[in-house]
């Protein structure tokens, strides 16, 4: 039975298309800077909201119609609605798909109990994956919805949940190994605190550094390759978490040795609620050797929580698709919807309006971004702005030549620095403006 009877698989059509079931910019096939757009979109749909999302909010009951969920925690609703997710991606034309274990599969009333009940979901995951050629671009275990994890996973008071927390994690790197899954996220949902007042800071950090260390063992130990990634958020549903944006995850992953086995995943909605914009969260990962890849979305800036819209903004999308090229493409990440449709958006076809747009708003951005740097046009003005440290004292303060007697010789030489020139923030915005007027 299928679950989308209505709709056939999504077809590019052009920029002129007046489809909205078509699209206009996403063309897998069409080569920009020597990769395909599949290649470097490696776009991903996320189980949890498209499949899982209900429409609940604090004021309001579930909206969402989803004729293929019977709405009970049985394992064959479970498998059925695995069929209808493949269906649903395999027509989108999104090559990877990303999963919580409890998104996939109902927990049980044991731990040997769910795992068992996730080997009869991951089963049928399988078989779809192998009939459809769609890949997993993640596993993560959710270690924040069980009211075990209420004071955190690895960073709760109760050792006992860092214990549960780690025999789901095993599992979950197990399933993700089985299902040749390309990485293993980290989001730590409860991993930090409501108040200081009765928290052990330190020997949270501590505890969580731990974990790690024993996934990036586990993960040896049956030889998952895959790359490991840290999501940084900085708060809901703690008023802080811990990993709270790239800067931090980056501090706290030196401060643990765990620098070589983890990369980020950035999310634009949470870069927002940490005050940075996502080109910052992108920028700051890449130039640090840590950009994995990203849960694309967009919050509002209206709001201050985690709204997870789909991106439909071309400058965002360009922004983000300049800095990802900047530092040589997502693999082996992708760009993944950690999106969810409205609650007034209830119908089943809805989630393909969702996908086709934001599938689109990344596909124009690449081709702008591409646009941009085939012009040289920002790294040019860039180089000559920063053109005084590659002669001179520029070059020797950069090499370590300079000390502060050398530098002070210098300048009692000179005595004043150089003009400035002007930094052209404005004509800049302009000239991007005009490569988002012109592509094609
Ligand atoms: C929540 C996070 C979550 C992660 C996966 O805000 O974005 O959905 O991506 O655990
Ligand atoms: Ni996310
Ligand atoms: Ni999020």
């Amino acid at each position: 039975m299928s679950a989308f009877p209505d709709v056939e698989k999504i077809r590019y059509e052009g920029p002129d298309s007046t489809n909205p079931l078509a699209f206009r910019w996403y063309n897998e096939d069409e080569v920009v800077e020597g990769k395909t757009m599949k290649e470097h979109m490696r776009f991903s749909v996320v189980y949890w909201h498209t499949f899982r999302a209900t429409g609940t909010d604090p004021f309001g009951s579930e909206t969402m119609v989803r004729p293929w969920d019977d709405g009970s925690n049985s394992v064959e609703n479970a498998q059925n609605r695995v069929r209808a997710a493949f269906e649903f991606i395999e027509k989108l034309g999104a090559p990877y798909y990303a999963f919580h274990d409890r998104d996939v599969a109902p927990e049980g009333s044991s731990l040997a109990e769910s795992n068992s009940i996730l080997d009869q979901v991951v089963k049928v995951l399988q078989e779809e994956q192998d009939r459809t050629g769609i890949k997993l671009l993640w596993g993560t275990a959710n270690l924040f919805s069980n009211p075990r994890y209420m004071h955190g996973a690895s960073t709760s008071c109760n050792a006992d949940a860092f214990a549960f927390a780690a025999c789901q994690v095993k599992k979950c790197l197990e399933v993700t190994l089985e299902l040749g899954g390309v990485n293993y996220v980290f989001w730590g949902g409860r991993e930090g605190y409501q108040n200081l007042l009765n928290t052990d800071m330190k020997r949270e950090l501590d505890h969580m550094a731990r974990f790690m260390h024993l996934a990036v063992d586990y993960a040896k130990e049956i030889g998952f390759t895959g790359q490991f990634l840290i999501e940084p958020k900085p708060k809901e549903p703690t008023k802080h978490q811990y990993d709270s944006d790239a800067a931090a995850c980056i501090n706290f992953l030196r401060a643990y040795d765990l620098m070589d086995s983890f990369k980020l995943n950035l999310e634009t909605n949470h870069a927002t609620l940490a005050g940075h914009t996502m080109m910052h969260e992108l920028d700051y990962a890449g130039h640090q050797g840590a950009l994995g890849s990203i849960d694309a979305n967009t919050g509002d800036l209206m709001l201050g929580w985690d709204t997870d819209q789909f991106p439909t903004n071309y400058y965002l999308t360009t922004e983000c698709m300049l800095t990802i090229l900047k530092y040589g493409g997502l693999m082996p990440g992708g760009v993944n919807f950690d999106a969810k449709v409205r609650r007034e958006s209830f119908e089943p076809i809805d989630l393909f309006h969702a996908h086709v747009g934001g599938m689109d708003a990344f596909a124009r951005g690449l081709k702008t971004a591409a646009a941009i740097r085939a012009d040289n046009a920002l790294d040019d003005f860039v180089a000559t702005r920063y053109e005084s440290w590659d002669t001179g004292i520029g070059a020797e303060i950069e090499s370590g030549q300079a000390d502060m007697k050398s530098l002070e010789s210098y300048m009692l030489e000179k005595k004043e620095a150089s003009s400035n020139s002007s930094g052209r923030q404005e004509m800049l915005e302009h000239l991007f403006n005009r490569y988002l007027d012109s592509v094609r």
